[in-house]
């Protein structure tokens, strides 16, 4: 446990019902209990109980607010230390004349995370599960909730800590084989059991692997690009799509330069909107640029929208660019059929010329096909081009990244095993791949990337 106390307000700045000061260490008790006036007499204060009264300054014995306090003895609490609570009226004030007190008391100001960083150095949760808190609080639909939720109980951590067990009984084996030479038949047995156990292991990495995508997309949403050439209606696309005007839709082609990235929540799934600057060979500078963006864009899209004007033809470049996405989900968006007298035949003959995508008639200036657009979308999503829902998903790219070592680390033992090295050689590997495992609970990381990743919190959590 460590010596310090610390201290902050729990809640958001600004005004509110409620505000949260709140302690945890060793001193807490103390503290609390020399700022706290009950309202009526109690010797010593129940465990995870409110009491009411006021929080006074012991200086002149004065009452600073009204307050509800509670009182949260280790080790059930959110840290495993001594916790105080101390819930006054929600106002800067109020929280600012408290936390001062509290500090002027004997605990030291906590850094952002600091209070889940205590969680998990005192052994509560793990570090994939410390993460997961600051998702549950950054969630913006109920689905990357659910998924956080799930990860703050473990279901990650519980894959991974039995991938790494089997990884490190392995290892034991093979160090037993390592420190016994003589004991042959030991070595054989373990060779054997070693390219299976190995196997095994990295067939589960890889389906942990596989979800990453996946948790990203259910996390930060799945990134739609809005793809075309210039003056299509992608624009006012967008804008239809946020219902509110928000890009600039003008009558001139090359209106948009820039990409511009907008979020809406669509039956459940986030989505990023990036409208991006109309594809065409061009001499002016900024335009360059912009079509350079949307390319990059339309690389990094999960889903496309791809825009064409119905009442101009297909050219060269729609093939080309629609060409490069085959193997990504895209919808073709037939905007302005006001101009067109009809427009199941045109569907027909842009069918003909361009890849099977579903395609969806709109007319954004007159506001027809936006529903229609929606569902489509939707359905793409769910039918499971965009998104599989999963038990257990990797969400964070550093995850993913001890992941992707992990199962490089178990190919390149099993190349080894082939090889016929030696037991010693075969160790280097093995311990690779249970460090890199360790990385994601937290069992072997470096102190300054726990550090790192629990800087990113907000102050008070
Ligand atoms: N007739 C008709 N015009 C439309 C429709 N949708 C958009 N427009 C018009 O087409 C023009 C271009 O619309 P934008 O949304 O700016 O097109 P864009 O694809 O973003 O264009 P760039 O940014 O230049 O690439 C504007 O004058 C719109 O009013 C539609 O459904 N029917
Ligand atoms: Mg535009």
């Amino acid at each position: 446990m460590s010596e310090e106390t610390i201290a902050a307000v729990a809640t958001p700045p600004g005004e509110g019902g409620i505000g949260i000061v709140r302690i945890s260490g060793s001193a807490a008790y103390a503290i609390g209990l020399s700022l706290f006036r009950f309202s009526r007499q109690v010797l010593k204060p129940k465990s995870h109980r409110l009491y009411y009264g006021h929080v006074v300054n012991p200086a002149d014995g004065r009452a600073v607010d009204e307050a509800l306090v509670a009182f949260m003895q280790a080790p059930h609490t959110y840290t495993r230390e001594d916790v105080v609570e101390i819930n006054c009226h929600g106002g800067i004030m109020p929280l600012a004349k408290i936390l001062e007190l509290v500090l002027a008391a004997g605990a030291r100001l906590a850094q952002p995370g600091e209070f889940t960083q205590r969680a998990f150095l005192n052994g509560r949760i793990d570090l994939a599960q410390a993460e997961a808190v600051i998702q549950i609080i950054r969630a913006k639909t109920e689905q990357a909730m659910e998924l956080s939720l799930a990860q703050l109980q473990g279901r990650l951590s519980k894959q991974v800590r039995a991938v790494r067990q089997s990884l490190l009984r392995l290892l034991s084996h093979l160090e037993a084989a390592i420190d016994f030479p003589e004991h042959h038949d030991v070595e054989d047995l373990a060779l054997q059991e070693l390219r299976s156990g190995i196997t095994a292991a990295l067939a589960e990495t890889e389906t942990l692997l596989q979800t990453a995508d996946q948790g990203r997309i259910m996390r930060e949403g799945v990134r739609t690009a809005i793809i075309g050439r210039p003056n299509v209606g992608k624009s006012s696309l967008l804008n239809a799509l946020l219902g509110e005007q928000r890009a600039i839709v003008t009558a001139v082609p090359g209106t948009t330069r820039d990409v511009l990235e907008e979020s809406i929540n669509l039956g459940g799934v986030a989505l990023t909107i990036v409208d991006t600057a109309g594809i065409r060979e061009t001499a002016d500078e900024a335009e360059k640029i912009g079509v350079e963006r949307a390319k990059k864009a339309l690389r990094n899209a999960d889903l496309i929208l791809y825009v064409l004007d119905l009442s101009a033809e297909v050219d060269m470049e729609d093939r080309e660019i629609l060409a490069s996405i085959q193997e990504k989900p895209c919808i073709l968006v037939g905007n302005k059929t006001d101009l067109v007298a009809d427009v199941q035949e045109l569907a027909g003959k842009f069918a003909g010329e361009l890849p099977p995508f579903p395609f969806v008639g709109m007319s954004l200036l007159e506001g027809q096909g936006l529903e229609l657009l929606e569902q489509t979308i939707i359905s793409l999503i769910f039918q499971g081009s965009v998104y599989v829902p999963q038990s257990a998903m990797v969400t964070t790219a550093r995850h993913k990244d001890a992941l992707k070592r992990t199962s490089q680390a178990l190919e390149e033992l099993l190349a080894a095993l082939a090889a016929g090295y030696a037991p010693d050689l075969l160790a280097i590997d093995l311990h690779t791949a249970v460090e890199a495992l360790g990385e994601i609970t937290g069992e072997s990381v470096a102190a300054d990337l726990t550090e790192e990743i629990f800087r990113n919190f907000c102050v008070g959590k």
